[in-house]
C-alpha cells in the first residue's frame, strides 16, 4: 500500500467564523473564539479545519467579497490572533485550510477602485469591463449579454463614470477578476495564497473552481427561462478553454511557496461538470487539485441555475448522485471528497433524513454512518456532528443571506407579498436557503444566546443572526456530551470506526449497489483497497425510511459480521431494519 498522504484519510472540520464561537461578547464570532474550541474539535476527533473567509470585507456575501487578502476582518480579530490560531492547531496536529477566494474580489479592494477609477487605468483590465450593446429606448444601457447573476439579477452593473459595464457572476459587490491576464493572475496567486502559505497555512478550499475561464466572446446564453430578462450562463461561465492552464499555473505558485517536502492540498469547489474534467482537475500526473466538490447530491431537486425552484427526488436519484461524487476516482490517480453540508447548503437532517422530533436523532446517526462509510476525504460542516436541523417557523425578515434577500425582492416587485410565488419561494427557502446552516454555534441550553457569546457578566450581546431554536431540545454541545447516546458522541464513534477501518472506509474501491432500485433502502458493497492486509469486503444496509423494512444480503454464502449501527445491537432483528436504522458489516 502506498505511503498515505495524510489529506486522504482526513476528517475536516468546517468553520463558519462568523457563527462558531463570539469570545468578546459582540454577537459575531472570532479567531480567539476558534482557538477557544480547538479542544472540542480534537476530542471529536477532527485531523483538519477548513476556516470559510475570515479576511477584511464589507460583508455582502459574507466575507467571499474580500477588500483586503493580507489582513484579518477587524470584528474577527487581528493577522497576529489568525497567526496564533495555526500555531494552536497544530500543537494540536490539527491541519490548517483556508477559503482561497480569486473569482472575484469586492469593489471595495483597492485593485478594483484603480480599476473603475478611468479606462486607461493600468488596473483596467483586471476586471471584466465591456461597452453597453447601445440603449433602451428609455435610454438605458444595454448590458453586454444576457447573464443572470447567480443571486439573481443581471450579471453585470454599469458604472456611471467609466461608461462601460463590469461583470459580476455573484453580487454587485463582487467584481470577476479577468484571468486572461497574467499580471493579475500573479499578483492575486501572491497577495490571496502566498501571503497564508509563508504563514503555515496546509491548504486551500478553492471556491467557485470552475469558474475563471469564461467562454470566449462571452455569448448570450440559450433562453431557459422565457419571459425572463436574464438567463443562467450554465457552461458559458464554467469549466472554460483555459481553466486547466490556470489550475496549473496556480498549482505550481502554491509549491514555490512552501518548504520541501510539506505535504499541502486543495480542494476545488467545481460544482457541476463532466466526469473527463472531474478527473481532469483531480488526477496527481495533472497537478492541478487534490481533490473536489461537486454538487449533484446536494442540489438534488433544486433545478441548476434556479435554486428555488424545487422538485421531489426518489432515493434512486439520490443514491446514484451520491455515488456520482467519488465514483469517477475509483482506481485512478484522483481523488473525491465526501460531504452532505457546507454554508451553502442547508441541513441534512432536514434535507435527506427526518427532522421531526421523533426521528431527527436517528436519522442524524445514519447519515453519519454512512458518509464515514465512503470513500474521500470526509467532511463535517459545524453543527452537523450534534445533528443540526432547518429553522422550522422561520419567518423570512430572519434570513440573513444575500441570496435569499435578492430573490425575494425581485419575487415581491415582479409578483407581489402575497402571491403564489411568494408562497413557494417561501417554501423553498426554508428547505434550501443557506441560512439554515449559518447560525451561531448551540454550545449550551442554559443561555438564551445558545452560548454563543462569552458574556461574563455582561448581559449575552444580541447575535449577528439569531440561533436556531432547536438548542432547547437538545440539539446543543454542553447537552450532547454528557449523553452516551447523544448525535455528537455517536459522530465520534464513528470517525474513530473510520480511522480504525481506513483502508476499506477512507480508501475503499469498487464500490457498488446493491438493489439499486430499492425506494427506501441504500445498500452497498465495496472491497478495501489493493495490497491492504484487511481482506474483508465492506456490506452496508441503511434504511432512509422512517418505516421498519425487511433486508436480505447480497451473497447467501458469505459471512457476515456486523461492526458497527445507528440502533442497540441487543433487540435488532436479523433481517430487519428498524426506521432510519443502518448497519455495516464485514463481508467475507
Ligand atoms: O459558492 C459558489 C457557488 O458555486 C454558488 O453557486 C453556490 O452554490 C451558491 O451558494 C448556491 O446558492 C461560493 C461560496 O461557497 C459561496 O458561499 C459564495 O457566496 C460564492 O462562492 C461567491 O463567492
Amino acid at each position: 500500500v502506498a505511503p498515505a498522504k495524510w489529506w486522504k484519510h482526513a476528517t475536516v472540520y468546517q468553520i463558519y467564523p462568523a457563527s462558531f464561537k463570539d469570545s468578546n461578547n459582540d454577537g459575531w464570532g472570532d479567531l480567539a473564539g476558534i482557538v477557544e474550541k480547538l479542544p472540542y474539535l480534537k476530542h471529536l476527533g477532527v485531523d483538519a479545519v477548513w476556516l470559510c473567509p475570515f479576511y477584511d470585507s464589507p460583508q455582502e456575501d459574507m466575507g467571499y467579497d474580500i477588500a483586503d487578502y493580507e489582513k484579518v476582518w477587524p470584528r474577527y480579530g487581528t493577522n497576529q490572533d489568525c497567526f496564533e490560531l495555526i500555531r494552536q492547531c497544530h500543537a494540536l496536529d490539527i491541519k490548517v485550510v483556508v477559503d482561497l477566494v480569486i473569482n472575484h474580489c469586492s469593489s471595495e479592494h483597492a485593485w478594483f477602485r484603480e480599476s473603475r477609477a478611468s479606462r486607461t487605468n493600468a488596473k483596467r483590465d483586471w476586471f471584466m469591463w465591456r461597452p453597453a450593446r447601445g440603449r433602451d429606448p428609455q435610454g438605458r444601457p444595454i448590458p453586454p449579454n444576457n447573464w443572470r447573476s447567480i443571486f439573481g439579477g443581471p450579471a453585470w452593473e454599469w458604472d456611471e463614470a467609466t461608461q462601460e459595464f463590469y461583470l459580476h457572476l455573484f453580487a454587485k459587490g463582487q467584481p470577476d477578476f479577468n484571468f486572461e491576464n497574467a499580471e493579475l493572475r500573479k499578483q492575486l496567486y501572491e497577495t490571496a495564497a502566498g501571503f497564508w502559505l509563508r504563514h503555515g497555512v496546509d491548504g486551500f478550499r478553492i471556491d467557485t473552481a470552475g469558474l475563471y475561464s469564461k467562454k470566449p466572446g462571452l455569448p448570450d446564453a440559450p433562453i431557459t427561462e422565457p419571459g425572463s430578462e436574464f438567463q443562467y450562463a450554465g457552461e458559458l461561465m464554467r469549466n472554460g478553454p483555459r481553466i486547466h492552464e490556470f489550475h496549473k499555473e496556480m498549482r505550481r505558485y502554491f509549491l514555490s511557496q512552501v518548504p520541501d517536502g510539506k505535504q499541502i492540498f486543495t480542494v476545488g469547489e467545481v460544482g457541476h461538470c463532466e466526469d473527463e474534467s472531474l478527473l481532469l482537475y483531480t488526477s496527481a500526473e495533472q497537478q492541478e487539485m487534490d481533490q473536489l466538490f461537486t454538487f449533484a447530491h446536494t442540489d438534488i431537486g433544486a433545478a441548476s441555475g434556479s435554486r428555488y425552484q424545487i422538485e421531489p427526488f426518489s432515493l434512486k436519484e439520490w443514491k446514484l448522485a451520491v455515488a456520482d461524487s467519488f465514483l469517477f476516482a475509483n482506481r485512478t490517480d484522483s481523488w473525491s471528497t465526501v460531504y452532505l453540508e457546507n454554508h451553502d447548503q442547508p441541513r441534512s437532517v432536514t434535507r435527506f433524513g427526518d427532522d421531526s422530533p421523533r426521528w431527527r436523532q436517528v436519522s442524524a446517526k445514519l447519515l453519519a454512518l454512512l458518509e464515514v462509510s465512503l470513500t474521500g476525504t470526509l467532511y463535517v460542516y459545524q453543527g452537523q456532528e450534534l445533528g443540526q436541523i432547518n429553522n422550522l417557523d422561520w419567518s423570512l425578515d430572519q434570513y440573513r443571506d444575500i441570496e435569499v434577500v435578492t430573490h425575494a425582492n425581485e419575487i415581491r416587485e415582479k409578483f407581489g407579498e402575497d402571491s403564489a410565488q411568494m408562497h413557494k419561494f417561501k417554501h423553498a427557502a426554508a428547505l434550501i436557503s443557506r441560512d439554515h446552516s449559518r447560525n451561531p454555534f448551540p454550545w449550551s441550553a442554559r443561555e438564551p444566546d445558545a452560548g454563543f457569546s462569552d458574556h461574563g457578566n455582561e448581559p449575552a450581546a444580541t447575535p449577528w443572526m439569531d440561533p436556531n431554536s432547536s438548542y432547547r431540545e437538545g440539539i446543543n454541545a454542553e447537552d450532547q456530551l454528557s449523553d452516551p447516546n447523544s448525535v455528537l458522541n455517536f459522530w465520534r464513534r464513528a470517525l474513530q470506526v473510520r480511522k480504525a477501518n481506513l483502508d476499506l472506509l477512507a480508501y475503499g474501491q469498487d464500490f457498488e449497489f446493491y438493489q439499486l432500485d430499492h425506494p427506501s433502502l441504500f445498500m452497498y458493497t465495496k472491497q478495501p483497497r489493493d495490497g491492504s492486509a484487511q481482506s474483508r469486503r465492506l456490506f452496508a444496509a441503511l434504511n432512509f425510511s422512517s418505516q421498519a423494512c425487511e433486508f436480505t444480503k447480497p451473497d447467501p454464502r458469505a459471512s457476515y459480521q456486523q461492526f458497527f449501527a445507528n440502533y442497540p445491537t441487543e433487540d435488532a432483528e436479523p433481517n430487519i431494519l428498524r426506521p432510519w436504522e443502518g448497519r455495516l458489516f464485514f463481508m467475507d
